[in-house]
């Protein structure tokens, strides 16, 4: 038996890429002294990989920002903008990633998209109708290289042809007009690994889990019957992950390749396919050890698993890259008893190990003590939780009265303006705030010294958003770090982390918190400074809450319960933040269903059955109790939401707002066509850009919303937070929003 992985983290164990790519980003480091720090983590990972007693290790799984823009550069789809700057072959990859301004040229980034469900982000390759696709970059070859020089044989790794078109743009073009000059191209790399010695390629094709049907299976068959017909003597693996393959399965088990990687976690149907045949002539890559999540393997099961299968040749692996998990859980501080059940990227490589011996009949040790953690619960169990979700009942999900009660009762309550206006929720997170925040968990400043601050910071902000004439105003979030970090930290049954840092983007990512046992919150969490805010001000300020979903969505989540169960009982511990908001003064909360979207199903199929038909209720869970007199609005981060339109509604909050500044037009005329109750805030500018929008702009904006939604149901407001951004523009985008909203409002009064 043989063992494997897809792929490693590349950041390294202390965030060494992170730190040195910045760092040659500022120009503090030059390319030389980034390169070889590079080098040298990836000389450290290929050893460790080995020790480990990994036996086929794959290269180029390395990145300096993202590997599907790997894959665009290595294949020269570059757009000509960026070509033109001249720029050294790292730098233009940079300004690819990040955009680039200064001296030699403009050029904006290419657009980042979620790397299917996962909360990793990959760069879209771009296609211009004169595209030429070629060979224009070294990084398989040399990375293959420098390992094989170290005395390692690799496998390259590089995403996939079917994948890689079908996650690119295209201009003025289709994919089908690029597929003889691509397959040529990674003919190319074959020819050209082989040369080197290379014995196989790994390549990545995720896309063959989603719903492969149409025109996406002909372009499959067309790709792979092309590319197959000259492998350069090199042994090909067909890598799939984060679920089934089941619309292209017999067509995969009969193309010429010599292995085919399949997912036992995610896939619900892998071991049924498997079991209708699979040919002796192919080696089955066996993803049973779950790259996402960070519990230790259930040996036994894996076992068994293994053995039912009808296959000859097996070589035992993970379920996708272990780029999804931290680096290890050595340095960590649980307690024992908490730390033997997790398994971060380094750990698994032992599981792997372990379980290859336990299958070879050498260690028997590693079964039993396995055994001996699955014997206990190992959760922290909370009876009155249980209980409390037992009681549960369908009206528990169903606010009362309906939402256009609601609209007449709050309307009178509030009297707010036409249009009125309002933001996401947090304000810059500048340097000064970030650094009192360290200070005080490090108990380098004292509470009160710390609650000062913070105070003082509502205060202002308050003043601002007065002066310039918000409608409803917000306290800005300046307590909190990650969203989903800060709730995790303030709720029973929650576990953190001290470097179990998961890429999320380029150099940047999150610590998802653990969910360790049954959740519930002890005490207030947010009231606090709310109420401070509300108290200062006669205006109306916003509670601001994270739902349920994404607190689950964005956390490692329990395997020994369903992530319906887990969310249900989230959602009751932010029914009381919500309830104690209420009791305390707070009239309009705010709950943010920031990843609601990234983590529907991959098939379609699935979107109602598997996700939405508990996510939609575990929402509504939250604020079914309020009196009808609080308005619940929500918002969402990632506005390709035309297609689940009716689940949105279902939530049945008062007001949504949502990202929109990009696509516009296309969901306003969803909205119109499936007759959307909510009022809605479509953001009228785009935040994650440093450019100051003029009112003109925004006005242009505000009334092309109201020529699809009627605009007494239309609030304004930015697409998401303002936390990411500085205070300079920050604030002058924002007066330029009040101001384009109150023009437009004595617009249409005098047409009234
Ligand atoms: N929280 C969580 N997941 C997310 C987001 C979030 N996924 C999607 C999106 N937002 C990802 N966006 C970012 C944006 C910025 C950073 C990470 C993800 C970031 N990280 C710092 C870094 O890597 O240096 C870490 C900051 C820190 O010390 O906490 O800037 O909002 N859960
Ligand atoms: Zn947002």
């Amino acid at each position: 038996m043989t063992t494997s992985i897809i792929g490693f983290p590349r950041i390294g164990e202390n965030r060494e890429l992170k730190f040195n790519t910045e760092k040659y980003w500022r120009n503090e480091i030059t390319e030389d002294d980034l390169q070889t720090a590079a080098k040298d983590l990836r000389a450290k990972h290929w050893q460790l990989l080995k020790y480990a007693g990994i036996d086929e290790i794959p290269s180029n799984d390395f990145s300096f920002f993202d590997t599907t823009l790997d894959t665009a550069y290595l294949f020269n789809i570059v757009p000509d903008a960026v070509k033109q700057l001249n720029l050294s072959q790292l730098d233009r990859y940079f300004a690819l990633a990040r955009g680039y301004q200064g001296d030699k040229g403009d050029i904006k980034a290419l657009p980042m998209k979620k790397w299917f469900n996962t909360n990793y982000h990959y760069l879209v390759p771009q296609f211009y109708e004169d595209t030429d696709i070629k060979l224009s970059d070294t990084k398989i070859f040399d990375e293959y290289q420098e390992a094989k020089d170290a005395g390692i044989q690799t496998r390259p790794v590089i995403v996939g042809p079917f994948t890689l078109l079908s996650l690119s743009e295209f201009h003025d073009s289709k994919p089908e007009a690029f597929v003889d000059k691509l397959v040529a191209a990674y003919q190319g790399v074959f020819e050209k690994l082989a040369a080197q010695g290379a014995e196989w390629i790994q390549l990545d094709e995720p896309e063959l889990v989603k719903d492969v049907i149409g025109e996406s299976y002909d372009l499959f068959k067309k790709v792979y019957q092309d590319l197959l017909k000259n492998k350069a003597g090199l042994k090909v693996l067909i890598q799939t992950y984060f679920g089934d393959v089941r619309d292209v399965y017999e067509d995969l088990i009969d193309l010429p390749v010599e292995g085919i990687g399949l997912d036992f976690h995610e896939g619900r149907k892998t071991l049924e396919l498997v079991k209708s045949g699979f040919p002796d002539d192919k080696i089955l890559y066996a993803g049973v050890v779950n790259g996402k999540n960070i519990w230790r393997n259930h040996y036994e099961d894996t076992i068994n698993l293994l053995k039912s299968l009808p296959v000859k040749n097996l070589v035992i692996s993970t379920s996708c890259s272990l780029l999804h998990v931290p680096f290890t859980i050595e340095n960590e501080e649980f307690p024992e008893e908490i730390k033997q059940h997790f398994a971060f990227a380094k750990e698994k490589l032992s599981e792997l190990v372990e379980l290859q011996a336990i299958l070879d009949g050498k260690d028997k040790d590693a079964e039993a003590r396995n055994k001996k953690l699955f014997e206990k619960p190992r959760v922290t169990e909370n009876p009155k939780v249980h209980e409390r979700v037992a009681a549960l009942n369908d009206d528990s999900f169903v606010r009362h009265p309906s939402l256009e009660q609601r609209a007449e009762i709050q309307k009178k309550e509030f009297n707010l303006p036409l249009l009125p206006t309002t933001t996401i929720g947090s304000f810059p997170q500048t340097k000064e705030v970030k650094r009192t925040r360290a200070q005080f968990r490090k108990h380098e400043i004292s509470q009160e010294e710390y609650d000062k601050f913070i105070a003082g910071h509502i205060d202002e902000w308050l003043k601002w958003q007065e002066d310039i004439g918000l409608d409803v105003l917000v306290h800005g979030e300046f307590e909190r770090n990650d969203m989903v970090e800060y709730f995790g930290q303030n709720l029973e049954g929650y576990l953190f982390s001290k470097n179990g840092w998961v890429q999320s983007y380029g150099t940047r990512g999150v610590k998802p918190p653990i969910i360790w046992g049954d959740v519930a919150r002890d005490k207030p969490i947010t009231v606090k400074w709310s109420k401070y805010a509300q108290s200062k001000t006669d205006k109306l300020v916003k509670g601001m809450l994270t739902g349920p979903v994404t607190i689950l969505n964005w956390s490692f989540p329990r395997e020994d319960i369903s992530q319906r169960e887990s969310t249900i009982q989230i959602a009751l511990a932010i029914q009381d933040e919500v309830l104690d908001l209420e009791k305390n003064g707070i009239k309009i909360i705010q709950i943010d269903e920031a990843a609601l979207r990234e983590k529907l199903p991959l098939r379609k199929t699935d979107w109602y059955s598997e996700y939405l038909d508990w996510a939609v209720p575990a929402f509504r869970l939250v604020h079914s109790k309020v009196k009808p007199t609080t308005q619940i609005h929500t918002h969402m981060c990632y506005s390709e939401f035309t297609d689940i339109i009716p689940a949105i509604q279902n939530m049945d909050a008062d007001v949504i707002s949502f990202e929109a500044s990009r696509s516009n037009l296309e969901i306003l005329d969803a909205l119109q066509q499936e007759h959307f109750k909510l009022q809605v805030g479509p953001g009228v500018y785009d935040i994650h850009s440093p450019r100051i929008p003029s009112v003109d702009e925004i006005k242009n904006t505000i009334h092309k919303i109201i020529e699809k939604v009627p605009e007494g149901k239309v609030w304004i407001n930015p697409d998401c937070g303002l936390k990411t951004r500085g205070v300079k523009e920050a604030k002058a985008s924002v007066e330029n929003l009040t101001q384009a909203a109150k023009e437009v409002r004595a617009e249409v009064k005098e047409e009234l």
